[in-house]
């Protein structure tokens, strides 16, 4: 066996020799790299495969959960019908977001996912990495990471202006528009990149792109690129939103296990609410949840009463404060509660004059110790709000809010029913909006 090995690897030397160039080294034949008859050597060396990506700079925290939903997807079958390269998704650190204001939680930046969600049960989907997970194994010496390529995804204008949608995915010419983010020197591209410093490359490709995520299967080219990444990849869309697959990768999206235990022991504590008595006790394993749909929940209503920049940007469907508090009224008496928790990212003074228009009723929300919100930041602090939405008897969210609808696919998994979970506040108590409905599949 040694014997091989060292045969092995005198052929190899002895090939990069005779090449010089080791680009020169493999010869492509097949479909995947049309124009490319090249490929490095050092990709015949692993079947490991990378791909990255990044998102719009100003989208939310939860819009971002959503688009690594359209990756896993895509990559789970990705992996069942390409089986030669182990395909792994590198999960980018999350950084920098408009919403994660607070100055007294240390630097909110370079933040992994192991921070918010359960990178086991990440994993029990498809093959997912750490960005220094990545870096540890795909460095040279001297730290760099030089990615093979990089593409910059654009949405066709034209076909907005036209409203004829049809898939594209066409390399253009890179506007410097496109590459406003991007520094470039000597035609090395760095930064953005997350804000490492170390990450480069020298191939940058602006894509036209309209279409599902599994669509990005030919700009793969796993013969030349090892690593690719596709940034603003929030313009590729779901292949299959709301189905079975769907929803098996979003179950896999369990939080972090001490954001599940604050959320828990807050429950208990002020919410009077335990998984036994609420009937939402849960395996550990997401794998081996079933469709149900008797949970109970815990005695209290709770409400996402989103306020900020939504007062303005989503006027038609956002009330003042009391009238959300007369609606509220409305629903407790009829459900016969008395608890309400609030989880809202508005100002204390909101919070208070909500509580003040509902004096007979006990109003909470959650308030993070210096410990959680340093070890979690904005990020956990929210996902622990949802967490306690999530198994609340009754929930009212705010209308087209993504973090409300994170909140209603948590319930629907937990197993409530759907009237106790799609629900928003209206404008008035006359003028509300109709939602739609993205009920569970098992
Ligand atoms: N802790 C806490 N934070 C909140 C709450 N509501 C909003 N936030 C913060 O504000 C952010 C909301 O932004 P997004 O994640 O973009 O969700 P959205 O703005 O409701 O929905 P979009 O229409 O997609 O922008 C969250 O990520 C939180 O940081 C809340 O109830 N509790
Ligand atoms: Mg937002």
């Amino acid at each position: 066996m040694l014997m091989f090995k060292v045969v092995h690897i005198i052929i190899l030397i002895f090939v990069c020799i005779v090449n010089g160039n080791e680009l020169e080294v493999c010869e492509v034949f097949d479909k995947y790299a049309e124009n490319s008859k090249k490929c490095s050597i050092r990709n015949n060396f692993t079947q490991k495969r990378y791909i990255l990506y990044d998102i719009n700079p100003p989208e939310g925290f939860n819009l971002r959960r959503d688009v690594y939903v359209r990756l896993a997807v895509f990559i789970k079958k990705l992996i069942e019908r390409d089986k030669e390269y182990e395909w792994q998704l590198v999960l980018p650190p999350w950084g920098n977001l408009y919403h994660w204001r607070h100055h007294n939680t240390g630097l909110q930046e370079y933040l992994f996912w192991g921070n918010f969600f359960d990178i086991t049960s990440l994993q029990k989907y498809i093959p997912v990495i750490e960005m220094y997970k990545f870096m540890e194994e795909y460095s040279s010496e001297t730290k760099e990471i030089q990615l093979d390529c990089v593409y910059i995804l654009q949405n066709d204008k034209e076909m907005f202006k036209t409203g004829k949608f049809e898939d594209k995915n066409e390399v253009m010419n890179c506007t410097n528009d496109s590459l406003q983010f991007f520094k470039s020197k000597q035609h090395i591209y760095t930064s953005p990149f997350w804000g490492y410093r170390n990450i480069t490359t020298w191939n940058v490709k602006c894509l036209k792109f309209h279409g599902t995520a599994s669509y990005l299967y030919q700009n793969l080219k796993p013969i030349q690129y090892r690593s690719v990444m596709f940034d603003h990849m929030e313009i590729a869309l779901h292949d299959e939103y709301g189905s079975k697959e769907y929803w098996k990768a979003r179950r896999s999206m369990r939080y972090n296990s001490e954001l599940y235990n604050i959320a828990k022991n807050y429950r208990k504590t002020f919410l009077n609410s335990t998984d036994k008595n609420d009937n939402t006790v849960r395996p550990l394993d997401w794998t081996k949840e079933e469709n149900r749909r008797n949970a109970r929940g815990g005695p209290y209503l709770a409400i996402h009463f989103r306020r900020r920049d939504f007062i303005i940007g989503h006027k038609e469907s956002i009330p003042t404060i009391k009238n959300a508090a007369s609606q509220l009224r409305e629903k407790m008496d009829k459900l016969g509660l008395t608890v309400l928790f609030v989880a809202t990212d508005g100002e204390q003074h909101e919070f208070e004059e909500l509580k003040s228009y509902l004096p007979q009723y006990k109003v909470l929300k959650f308030i993070p110790s210096d410990y959680v919100m340093n070890k979690f930041k904005d990020g956990g602090v929210a996902i622990i709000d949802q967490i306690i939405c999530s198994y609340a008897r009754y929930f009212i969210g705010t209308h087209e809010s993504t973090f409300t609808y994170r909140i209603q696919e948590d319930r629907e998994i937990i197993g409530f029913l759907p009237e106790t979970t799609f629900n928003t506040l209206c404008k008035t108590n006359k003028k509300c909006p109709t939602t739609g409905q993205w009920q569970i599949v098992w």
